[in-house]
């Protein structure tokens, strides 16, 4: 087994040179929570209520804040009051995709300003190196950090094999600012050659597509558990959306509550499996 693997959280926080990857390996250890939020709701109102129910429970909030029908400047210093509040990072789910020009306007610009407030976020690696590159020259000053989507969790994914590599490869040139992956497993040593030393590299591995009573939604997603993903594949955060607030219309917010609690203590218990 590889050490990043092996080792506490507070261990890895302890020597991570990445401000924003330091601050979430310490939260994960102070908090006792390697759970992920996915607050995927439209309506302003709902976002912070979920998020405020939540907050306790989670190491970091995920959000896709271009989903949000009524949203205006005043529901970020929101989010950050309860960032604040309960102790936790952001993470803006923008999957950047395009030249290094246009993504570090639309990370810095535009109606979100997302650089501003995201303490992390993510970029797909198919545009190569110069992706990182555009998002760095925003994100790095500012101590933010950036995962590469290495794998999805859909059906069908074409995010394999090679591409995989390679975006290990890109990651390991920039570990400035790569602090990791989505990815449905630990990435230590994919893509190295032989002569590369990579034992000392620790890339955080945050994983959707976690579910404790569902497998899978009709449309391509598909669920793990927080065993399967944390003790069986290494992976570092489970992220969760429906699974904690459901998929009907309205939401039960003392259910959320439940949910939250239950699927923390079964992310951090699968880790405690995993370190041993
Ligand atoms: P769910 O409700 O737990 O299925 O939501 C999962 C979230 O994670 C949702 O916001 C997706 O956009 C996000 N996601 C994913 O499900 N799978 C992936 O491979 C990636 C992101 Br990348």
């Amino acid at each position: 087994m590889s050490s990043s693997q092996t080792q506490t959280y507070a261990q890895r926080a302890a020597k991570h040179p990445n401000p924003s990857a330091k601050a979430l390996l310490d939260t994960i250890e102070r908090k006792k929570s390697n759970l992920c939020v996915s607050v995927d709701v439209t309506k302003g109102d709902e976002f912070l209520n979920v998020i405020d129910v939540v907050g306790p429970y989670v190491c970091l909030i995920k959000t896709h804040v271009d989903i949000i029908e009524d949203f205006e400047t005043s529901l970020i210093e929101k989010l950050q009051a309860l960032s604040a509040k309960h102790d936790f990072l952001i993470f803006e789910d923008r999957k950047f995709a395009d030249i290094g020009n246009t993504v570090a306007l639309q990370y810095s610009s535009g109606v979100h300003k997302i650089a501003t407030w995201s303490h992390i976020t993510n970029a797909h690696p198919v545009p190569g190196p110069s992706i990182v590159t555009g998002l760095a020259s925003v994100g790095k000053p500012l101590g933010r950090g950036l995962l590469l989507l290495a794998e999805m969790s859909t059906k069908g994914s074409l995010a394999t094999g090679t591409y995989t590599e390679e975006a290990v490869r890109m990651a390991r040139a920039h570990s400035d600012f790569v602090i990791g992956f989505i990815a449905q497993r630990r990435m230590d040593g994919v893509g190295a050659s032989a002569a590369q030393s990579v034992v000392d590299e620790d890339f955080l591995i945050l994983t959707p597509g976690v579910g404790l009573d569902s497998r899978g939604d009709s449309m391509g997603q598909q669920y793990r558990t927080p065993k399967e993903v944390v003790t069986e594949s290494g992976c570092d955060v489970i992220i969760v959306g429906r699974g904690i607030y459901g998929t009907g219309n309205g939401i039960d917010i003392q259910a959320v509550q439940t949910q939250a609690e239950r699927y923390r203590a079964a992310g951090w218990a699968a880790y405690l499996d995993r370190i041993g």
